[in-house]
């Protein structure tokens, strides 16, 4: 669909969480609007990713519970090279359960979720109340679903957007459409040599994301990380983000 109007810059969304605020101004200071998605399932190939990739993006997405190997020690190596590197740690656990079950994992399993994660995904299907147990951590609401065939509709879609924007927690939301400008936008399925997989993942382009759908911050996974020379690639695609960010504003 064409953008219904202009496009807000970053520095001119009102973002009120902390952990939104940051994330902004890691963009503005780095040009950079890329979230490298690591979905590795080893602690070396993470920490080598990281330290490769770090300079070019805001955040790491990780999905802990794919990593074989996984330990506290993996979190305190990789706090240091986001320290170090300026970058956030978002964990992808797309939480989806009532507020109880989403505590207990958030806090309590051996992941420790709480402790590190500057950001994590949530299915707001539980409701708002249950959004309630991620306190400090910044939510990212799954609105829509990048997959053929998923069933995050309109209707899904309008109310999973109003819990975002009524939850203080929330800062922002996956979706491949436009969301209101009190929210940032994530969006994945973005791939500049592939148009999909043959498991139901959908890409479009950075130009497409940052154009049409006002796009705040593109994540990228197997476009990066398959990549044969991954620094080289993740500057590919933060050069890419930037200048289609930056070229959506005018339009
Ligand atoms: O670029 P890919 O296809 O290799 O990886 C995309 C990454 C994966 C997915 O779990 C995730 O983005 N993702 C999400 C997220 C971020 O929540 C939602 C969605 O609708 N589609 C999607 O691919 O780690």
């Amino acid at each position: 669909a064409a953008p219904a109007k202009q496009r807000i810059a970053l520095e001119d969304k009102k973002i009120v969480h902390p952990v939104g605020k940051r994330l902004v101004e890691l963009a503005l200071k780095k040009q950079s609007n890329l979230i490298a998605s690591a979905d590795l399932i080893t602690t070396e190939e993470i920490i080598d990713f990281a330290n490769k990739v770090g300079e070019h993006i805001v955040a790491l997405k990780l999905h802990s519970d794919i990593i074989q190997d996984f330990s506290d020690n993996l979190i305190v190596e990789l706090k240091k090279v986001a320290r170090e590197k300026e970058f956030l740690l978002f964990e992808d656990r797309k939480f989806g359960d009532i507020g109880n079950t989403q505590e207990l994992q958030f806090k309590k399993s051996i992941y420790k979720i709480s402790d590190w994660a500057d950001l994590v995904t949530v299915h707001p299907i539980g409701g708002l109340e249950s959004l309630k147990v991620f306190e400090n951590t910044g939510v990212i609401t799954i609105v829509e679903m990048s997959s053929k065939g998923t069933l995050t509709d309109d209707y899904y879609f309008t109310k999973a957007i109003n819990v975002s924007e009524e939850s203080g927690n929330v800062l922002g939301a996956v979706a491949q459409r436009q969301i209101p400008d009190n929210l940032l936008l994530f969006t994945p399925g973005v791939n500049i040599s592939s148009t999909g997989d043959n498991k139901g993942q959908q890409y479009n382009t950075p130009e497409l994301v940052f154009k049409n759908y006002h796009t705040d911050f593109m994540i990228v996974g197997r476009g990066i990380y398959k990549a044969a020379d991954v620094k080289t690639a993740a500057k590919e695609y933060q050069t890419l983000g930037w200048i289609s960010y930056l070229q959506s504003l005018n339009d």
